[in-house]
């Protein structure tokens, strides 16, 4: 019995690398596993749950166990990433240019609950620091501390002139790490500065016919410095869909640290004597968090107005 961890996959063929570290292509044995799922009626907006069987296939990220020359399971998942497809991710490096295009502390938020919600660490990456002033850049650093309490790592880079770089590359050492941020943030210069060579490969999305169709592309892992790195970025565009109303306070991290004395509160804006909100005003919380908490539930709100006709 061998074990190790699954590379790529391409047409049927994995490309597993040993303990040993060599790498072999293997094929794995087709197991079949029955899943419960929702199955929603588009005319009745009806729910009905359904017994599927998928297969239980492998994917990169994997560690495989091999027996007889394929891999005839894999260890249990710490997560999956959707897109790009792949499990046990430790870390997103989470790409935010500094300027240009400007900074936005709701796309940041934004970016961290989808992160949170899949059950991965945040690194925030703020790239082309060369852009800034001496004042800005303080001012910058200032607010972003905020996060660095929460718990969050906060690397500041300039890849043009390889500043920050061996920062990034001590937090690859050693873990499964995905890019991703907005379309311009700076992951293709940051990764290159880090990794001399790396392609990262760019996700095509077309919206053909009006349908979001897209064509997924081959991701594999890269192993550098004991972990692995993602050849395809994460999320570059993403909404709060996946996330429920009741569960958005959960992934603000930092409002856990308050109590609010009402039951069944969902701490929007314009309730009086709710704890998160007071937290707020005596500067506790961040004011754009809420703010950013706020629009967030708003745009939960409608986005199942709208699927629900409620
Ligand atoms: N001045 C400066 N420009 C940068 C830096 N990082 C990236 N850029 C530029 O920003 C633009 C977008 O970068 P790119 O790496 O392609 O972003 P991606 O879409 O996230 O992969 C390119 O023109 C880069 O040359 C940086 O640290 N400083
Ligand atoms: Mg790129
Ligand atoms: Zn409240």
């Amino acid at each position: 019995m061998q074990k190790g961890r699954i590379l790529n996959l391409c047409g049927g063929v994995y490309k597993v690398l040993l303990e040993d570290g060599s790498i072999i292509s293997v094929k794995a044995r087709g197991k079949l596993r029955y899943e419960k799922k929702y199955m929603v009626n588009e005319k009745s907006l009806s729910k009905k749950e359904v017994l599927t069987t998928v297969k239980n296939t492998p994917k990169v990220g994997d560690v495989g166990v091999i027996e007889n020359g394929m891999i005839d399971h894999y260890l249990e998942r710490k997560n999956e990433m959707v897109r790009p497809d792949i499990a046990n991710v430790d870390q997103i490096l989470l790409v935010f240019a500094a300027k240009e295009p400007d900074f936005s502390f709701y796309l940041l938020d934004l970016f961290l609950v989808n992160i949170l919600k899949q059950n991965i660490t945040p690194v925030i990456v703020i790239s082309k620091i060369d852009k800034l002033n001496d004042n800005e850049f303080f001012e910058l650093k200032s607010k972003l501390s905020y996060y660095e309490n929460m718990g969050y790592k906060v690397l500041y880079v300039d890849s043009k002139h390889n500043k920050g770089i061996d920062d990034v590359r001590e937090v690859l050492r050693g873990k499964i790490t995905v890019l991703s941020g907005q379309t311009g943030a700076g992951k293709s210069t940051l990764i290159n500065a880090v990794v001399p060579g790396f392609s990262l490969k760019t996700q095509e999305i077309s919206q053909a016919l009006g349908r979001g169709k897209h064509t997924t592309r081959e991701t594999s892992l890269y192993p550098y410095l004991g972990g692995f790195i993602g050849d395809t970025p994460g999320f570059s565009k993403l909404d709060v869909l996946g996330i429920s109303k009741d569960e958005l306070a959960s992934l603000f991290i930092d409002f856990n640290g308050y109590t609010c004395k009402f039951r069944d509160c969902n701490h929007t804006e314009g309730i009086k004597g709710c704890g998160i909100h007071l937290a707020v005003d005596s500067n506790k919380i961040l004011r754009s968090r809420y703010e950013s908490y706020n629009k967030m539930y708003k745009e939960i709100l409608k986005k199942w107005k709208y699927l629900y006709q409620y």
